[in-house]
């Protein structure tokens, strides 16, 4: 039997939703436990001891969720260590979820949103990089997702780069299935690859179906031979870039499962690799590809080997996406102006 893999998960006990009296409606944390420990994240042979963090007023819930997971009887569940104590969490973590922060409430300027989440950033970054394996891969979630990346690389200078990235892969799948939705004669969001979300994931990231294919019963094809050129320059792009704030219309709560499932979907395909010929969408540390200024977190389209993940080279880029994908990356260069001027 392999050895166990220790995941850490912050975020894991939802306290402000306990705090509105919505128990557990709406957590990424509360859904992507089961995920991991069903082995949906690493591998049906592969055991993991899973450690959850949060904050002190959500460490009677953090119990609770920890009763649950013990109760599951979860076969490759090898022990669960759930604390409030940021050392301890982090302590020989080989892979490291990070979802907890502060989210954006009604009324509330993404500016504050973003510095309260840049400061836990600051801090936690410091602890993985003090008391995690000297390999972890981390994964973050929260909000602003590559910001709080960039600042957690920055602190933590020692953790290589290559090591460090953010979810946009809820943001892909969303892109894959609206485009199976719109092929008619039942294609399936299995049969669709290849799309790219470009920059933030915000509401300036760019989804793009330019190089997507899809398989049809007359073989695999260009999808933008199967779709409408308006549609894809249109109501595509908005119907994804928007499908955060139409979850919470519909169900009074923010993405949770489709979240969590994104997430697993990351770690898994960076530590088991890409299938041949697909790549996802990545948020990773700009190497300049692309003309993207370097120094940014960025969603980039990526292939995975090996637990290495490399940013494809060569794509083709129209007037139309340029623009676009300078339009995300100047947002993200303003972020980290104000990411920078709040933690001075
Ligand atoms: P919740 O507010 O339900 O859960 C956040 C949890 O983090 C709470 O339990 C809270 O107590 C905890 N927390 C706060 N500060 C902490 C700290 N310093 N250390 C450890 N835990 C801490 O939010 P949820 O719906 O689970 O969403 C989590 C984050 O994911 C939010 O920032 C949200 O904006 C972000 N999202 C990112 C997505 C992406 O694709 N990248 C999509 C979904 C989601 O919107």
């Amino acid at each position: 039997e392999k050895e166990p893999v220790k995941v850490l998960v912050t975020g894991a006990a939802g306290m402000l939703n306990l705090i509105f009296h919505l128990v557990f409606l709406g957590q990424i944390g509360y859904a992507i436990v089961p995920m991991i420990a069903r082995g949906l994240m690493l591998g049906p042979d592969q055991p993991m001891i899973l450690h959850l963090l949060d904050i002190e007023q959500a460490g009677e819930a953090l119990d609770g969720v920890s009763m649950e997971l013990i109760d599951s009887a979860f076969p490759l569940l090898k022990g669960v260590v759930h604390t409030t104590d940021v050392v301890e969490a982090c302590k020989d973590v080989n892979i490291a979820i990070m979802v907890g922060g502060i989210p954006r409430k009604e009324g509330m300027e993404r500016n504050t949103m973003l510095s309260k989440n840049v400061s836990i950033y600051k801090a936690q970054a410091s602890a993985l990089e003090q008391h995690a394996a000297a390999d972890c891969k981390v994964l973050v979630v929260a909000n602003p997702a590559n910001t709080n990346a960039l600042i957690l690389k920055e602190f933590a200078p020692s953790i290589p780069v290559q090591n460090i990235t953010c979810l946009t892969r809820l943001d892909h799948n969303r892109a894959l299935s609206q485009i199976a939705e719109k092929i008619p004669n039942n294609v399936h969001v299995s049969d669709v690859k290849n799309v790219i979300i470009w920059g933030n994931h915000s509401s300036t990231q760019y989804p793009d179906l330019n190089h997507a294919t899809a398989t049809t019963i007359s073989g695999v094809k260009p999808v933008r031979e199967l779709v409408d050129s308006h549609w894809s320059k249109t109501e595509f792009i908005t119907t994804v870039q928007q499908r955060g704030a139409a979850i919470i219309k519909a169900r009074k709560a923010s993405s949770a499962l489709s979240a969590a499932s994104a997430a697993c979907d990351h770690i898994r395909d960076w530590v088991l690799g890409t299938p041949k010929g697909t790549w996802v969408s990545m948020g990773v540390y700009s190497d300049g590809s692309y003309g993207i200024p370097s120094g940014l977190m960025y969603s980039f389209p990526v292939t995975c080997e090996k637990g290495i993940w490399s940013i494809v080279q060569g794509l083709k880029i129209d007037e139309f996406s340029r623009a676009k994908m300078d339009a995300t990356a100047k947002e993200l260069i303003e972020e980290k102006a104000v990411a920078h001027s709040c933690l001075d």
